[in-house]
């Protein structure tokens, strides 16, 4: 997006004057002391990472540059329904917002939805993976990841770093390739669910509904649904993706993403790491198993279960040594909001609010909260956002819980793509903390 580009180009000489100063005046300036139970413990509260985009509190949960999800739910331009009411917000909107720390208005956000439609179809290359050359038994993450990967076959970022274009201007060319991959990511998950589940329409006619017109979101809810118009699908999607966009630096995939780029790799290749980790069970995964969870209690326990029954569940559950999915956070602790954000979506829907699983699990969240306390271990015995997502999704026919990741991967785009740019425009430096073997720490504490 033109409009985009050009604000970047204003704010980033101003925030890199700030660093500049920052680093000059305060450099050795101690932010914390980093304790041993942090180095062996997945570096916890341990602040080491410049991040943008958004920051996370423990209690309040995401706050995108100082908006709470409800503020930003309010400003944030919206989508207009087929029947001309007004949607959610738009995740382009919320983009523009975690790259500038502003608030866009209608006419910013369809402008660059429009730039996006025009690059949403996918080279031959890419096509061709997720047309058969790719095994449809192959994880749908994998297949994702894969053919985000394809993309740096044309990254304009890599191809200005080997012409030798000034390090200055290298952010421009993320840029570009952060645009162009966050066009082609609906058609790429089109694409993957076609070939892994020979359903929807797949990426090339996903692509040809983007360039129809239309907001981020529409095309690929269309494909998904395979062309069926269903009623709340369009929105329950732009909220999803609206919600997950970004949640600080310090989680694997935006961690892998900010790591990787920092060598230089370019946005295709960095974003494609990020989606490894969001691959992983106790992230971005964790959405797929919370189905996988519902559905065997429902199954289990039948339409008319009792609250004791349901209790009397999940003490089973945590006895034979399993965790609850969905409930737990590395770093929240009170209900994530955006489990709220997409609870109060499904509540004010006549249809999902009735849906079984979405049902039982709002009703979950009463029970498996004061079970997880007195089992006492838990830090945070509150649900997480993949509690809900999953429950809603199905609900407008996207059953395949492997999907949950791979729509989770399109959402977190936005975020792991505009914190690149704005590392490449801040000048940040290769990544390269220091490690110690156990010997060394040991060492350190002799005598204390
Ligand atoms: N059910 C049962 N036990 C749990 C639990 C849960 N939902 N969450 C944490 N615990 C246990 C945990 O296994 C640990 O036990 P041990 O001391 O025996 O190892 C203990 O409570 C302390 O863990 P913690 O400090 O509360 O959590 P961590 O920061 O180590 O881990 C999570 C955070 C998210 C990995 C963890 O809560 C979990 O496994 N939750 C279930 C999986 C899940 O929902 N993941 C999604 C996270 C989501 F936000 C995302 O990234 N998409």
């Amino acid at each position: 997006s033109q409009a985009l580009r050009a604000r970047l180009e204003e704010l980033i000489p101003q925030k890199a004057a700030r660093l500049q100063t920052l680093k000059k005046e305060y450099g050795s300036h101690p932010v914390q002391t980093t304790t041993i139970a942090q180095v062996v413990g997945g570096m916890r509260g341990m602040k080491a990472m410049l991040w943008e985009g958004s920051e996370l509190d423990a209690n309040e949960g995401i706050r995108f540059h100082g908006l709470n999800l409800e503020e930003c739910a309010e400003k944030l331009p919206k989508a207009r329904n087929v029947d001309g009411s007004e949607g959610v917000m738009l995740p382009e909107a919320m983009l523009w917002l975690i790259m500038t720390g502003e608030i866009p208005t209608t006419e910013q956000v369809e402008g660059l939805a429009k730039d996006l439609a025009a690059q949403a179809a996918l080279p031959e290359y890419t096509l061709k993976l997720l047309e058969g050359g790719l095994p449809s038994s192959l994880h749908p993450m994998t297949q994702l990841s894969i053919a985000v990967a394809s993309l740096n076959h044309d990254s304009k970022f890599a191809q200005a770093y080997e012409k030798g274009v000034n390090k200055k201007e290298l952010w421009k060319y993320a840029y570009e390739d952060s645009i162009t991959l966050l066009a082609k990511l609906p058609a790429i998950a089109a694409g993957v669910y076609k070939n892994a589940y020979g359903k929807g329409l797949g990426a090339r006619k996903c692509a040809e509904l983007a360039q129809e017109g239309g907001d981020w979101t529409q095309p690929l809810a269309l494909a998904l649904s395979g062309g069926e118009e269903r009623k709340g699908w369009a929105d329950c999607l732009r909220l999803y993706l609206a919600l997950h966009g970004d949640h600080e630096g310090g989680n694997v995939s935006a961690h892998t993403s900010h790591l990787v780029g920092s060598a230089l790799a370019d946005p295709f290749l960095s974003y494609s790491a990020a989606l490894n980790g969001l691959a992983g069970p106790l992230h971005g995964l964790a959405a797929q198993e919370v189905l996988t969870f519902v559905k065997t209690m429902h199954d289990a326990l039948g339409a008319d279960a009792s609250d004791t029954d349901i209790e009397g569940y999940l003490w089973d559950v945590l006895n034979s040594g399993r965790v609850i999915p969905g409930y737990g956070h590395g770093v929240l602790r009170k209900t994530d909001p955006r489990f709220t954000a997409l609870a109060k979506f499904g509540s004010s829907s006549p249809t999902l609010s009735s849906d079984p699983l979405f049902r039982l699990v709002q009703r979950l969240q009463a029970i498996a909260t004061p079970v997880l306390q007195k089992h006492g271990k838990t830090a945070n015995p509150f649900p997480n956002v993949d509690s809900q997502s999953g429950a809603c999704m199905q609900h407008f026919g996207l059953e395949e819980a492997p999907m949950y990741t791979v729509v989770f991967g399109v959402s977190r785009a936005l975020g792991c793509l505009s914190q690149g740019v704005w590392s490449r425009g801040l000048g940040l430096p290769i990544e390269r903390p220091k490690s110690v073997s156990l010997r060394v720490l040991e060492e350190g504490v002799k005598g204390a």
